[in-house]
Order: structure tokens, then sequence, then C-alpha cells
């Protein structure tokens, strides 16, 4: 009966859910089902002392029922037992004596073998917990991981947002960019250009405040201004070459006659040198700016050069502005024009 007691307990344990076994309350669950108070061993012993007191009265009933029924060991009539009939009941008390002791070593190995399965089931228990408290562990560590997965996931979604974002602003940023480098590429060009008309600018503002300057200088001093020149009429008698000196000491040199109108303007000064010569080579005349003659104004007839005559000067003689000039020899003492230009 204990044998088949334990292995009900043991397909209990194996049937019990894993909360069940988890809970406080397991080991009375078993016990329970099994039918016997709380795991222990006068719980056992008690058993056993019942089964053997038991086996002990079954014993003792066959004996008296022998005895009384007169089955085969009847007595005889002065009440003794026949010989054969003792043998028999002798007989049958060493085989239930056998089975008496049979039953104790098999009690005594059930109750052994019910120990160490207590044992083991206390170790079981004992591992089942940890394992119980270590699932707790893992499952507390489990739902932490969770948090913070769940956190990290909310994290990345921010940062995968903020990343689109930031490319999108990238992207904008850098259309900016290019919009930019283009406006600088031609705003840069636009400088340049402001930076030479600038300068060229300033240049024209220093040159004509330059000019200005020497036009008020030399129109302070008697210079007379006439389409961007200035002239100097001198009212001293000099050779051509000294009169060219005292030209040149003043920042000019004898005038050069480029064209009609301005010879129409000198013609109203006669017997005044002009800066024409040609003393280099005869017959070559030069101005004094050192371009050839091209246009010239002579009288006619002239230039005859009557007497080494290699000087030019506005004639006494002159009929009209294109027929007014005359060689005359370059030491005659005569007025003379200086020519400046600004
Ligand atoms: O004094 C020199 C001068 O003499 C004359 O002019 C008054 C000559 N004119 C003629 O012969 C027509 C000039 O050629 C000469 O230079
Ligand atoms: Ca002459």
């Amino acid at each position: 009966m204990a044998q088949g007691a334990f292995e009900r307990m043991d397909n209990d344990m194996e049937d019990m859910s894993y909360e069940d076994q988890a809970g406080g309350n397991a080991s009375s669950k078993i016990w329970n089902k099994i039918g016997i108070a709380r795991s222990n061993k006068q719980g056992l012993y008690r058993l056993a002392t019942v089964a053997l007191g038991l086996l002990c009265l079954i014993l003792l009933m066959v004996i008296i029922s022998r005895q009384t029924h007169g089955s085969p060991a009847e007595a005889t009539a002065d009440g003794r037992f026949e010989p054969q009939t003792y043998d028999n009941l002798s007989l049958e008390i060493d085989q239930l004596q056998s089975s008496y002791s049979d039953l104790n070593r098999q009690m005594a190995l059930l109750i052994s073998s019910h120990n160490i399965l207590i044992e083991e089931k206390a170790l079981l228990l004992v591992r089942y917990h940890n394992l119980t408290d270590q699932k707790h562990l893992v499952e507390t560590s489990l739902h932490q991981l969770l948090l913070q997965k769940a956190q990290l996931d909310d994290r990345y979604n921010k940062l995968d947002s903020e990343n689109r974002q930031l490319q999108i602003s990238y992207s904008n940023l850098n259309s900016s960019k290019s919009e930019l480098q283009t406006r600088n590429s031609v705003l840069t060009g636009e400088i340049g250009q402001l930076q030479n008309r600038y300068s060229n600018l300033t240049r024209e503002r220093d040159d004509l405040l330059k000019r200005n300057a020497k036009l008020d200088s030399k129109m302070a001093a008697g210079w007379i201004f006439k389409d961007s020149s200035l002239y100097k009429i001198n009212s001293a008698k000099k050779s051509w070459h000294a009169s060219r000196d005292s030209c040149l000491k003043m920042g000019a040199d004898l005038v050069v006659v480029n064209n009609i109108d301005e010879q129409k303007f000198l013609l109203q000064y006669k017997r005044y040198w002009i800066g024409l010569s040609d003393t280099e080579t005869e017959g070559v005349w030069t101005w004094v700016d050192g371009t050839e003659l091209t246009t010239s104004f002579w009288r006619p007839g002239e230039p005859n050069n009557a007497g080494d005559e290699d000087c030019a000067e506005i004639s006494i003689d002159a009929s009209s502005p294109s027929q007014a000039w005359n060689d005359v020899p370059c030491s005659q003492a005569k007025l003379y024009i200086c020519e400046d230009h600004v």
C-alpha cells in the first residue's frame, strides 16, 4: 500500500503545474493527496506498525479457527491433537512467519527508498526554489530589458526622425550653399569690375584734380586755356632754342599746331616762334614733340631756306590762317608761344 502511495505522489508531482509547485503549499498538496499527514517519518512508522499488527491478528485468527472448527487438525476426545495435525499447523505457522519476515524486509526497503526519495525531494525542492528565484530574476531582467528596449526604440525613432529632418535641412542648406556660391561668384566678378572701375575712376579723379590744379596754377600765371591746351604768350624776344628752353623750364614746350582751328587761334600772334624746325635734316620739318609735319600752313613760297632758315614763325605777312608760316634763321630774337596740355 505504501509503495502505491509513493508512485501516486510522483505522478502527482509530475501532474502539478509549474505555478502549483512554485507556491508555498505545494508539498502540503502532495501529502494531502496521498492521505498522510505532513511528510514525516512518524506517519510512515505508524503505518508500518498498523500493518504488522494486522498481520499478527490475521495469524492468530487463523490459528484459533483451526483449533475451533476441526479442520484437518481436529483434536481427539481427550483434547490432544493428532501428530499429523500438529505438523500441519507448525508448517503453516512457519510459512506465515516467513511471509511476515519477507514483508518486514520489504517494508524496511520501502522505508529506505522512501527516505532517499524524501531527501531527493528536499534537494529538488531547494533546486526548484533556486530555479524559481532565478526565474524571477530573469523575468525581472527581461522586464527591465523590455523597458529599455522600448525606451531605445522610442529614442531611435526620435533620432531617426531628427536624422531625416537634418538630411532635409542639409539638402536645403546644400542647395542654398550652391546658390550662394553662384551668387558669390557673380558678386566676386562684379566686385572685381567695380574695383577696376573704382580704380580707374580714382585714377581719373586724381588726374583731373592734378590737371585742375595745374590749370588753376597756370591760368593764375597768365596762361590761356583753349581746347585742352594752355598757351603762354611770352613778351620777351629770344632765339628759337632759348625760347624753347624757356618753355621747357615752365613744364611746357614751343607750340605744336595740330589743326586749322588751332592755327586760326594762333594767327593773332604774328612774328612768334612755333615749335617747328628742320635743324636735324634740312628739308625735313619736325615738331618739338618728335612728330613729323603732316598738315602745314606755310605762306606761298615758304619754306625757302633763304639764308639758313631752319626754324618756323607765324609770319607778319600771313594772308590767311592756312598760309601763315615762314622759315627764318633760328638765331633771330622773336616772341614765342609755349603750349602745355592738361
Ligand atoms: O628775312 C628773311 C625773309 O625775307 C623775306 O621775307 C621778307 C623772304 N620772302 C620772300 O623771299 C618772298 C623770306 O622767305 C625770308 O625768310
Ligand atoms: Ca623763309
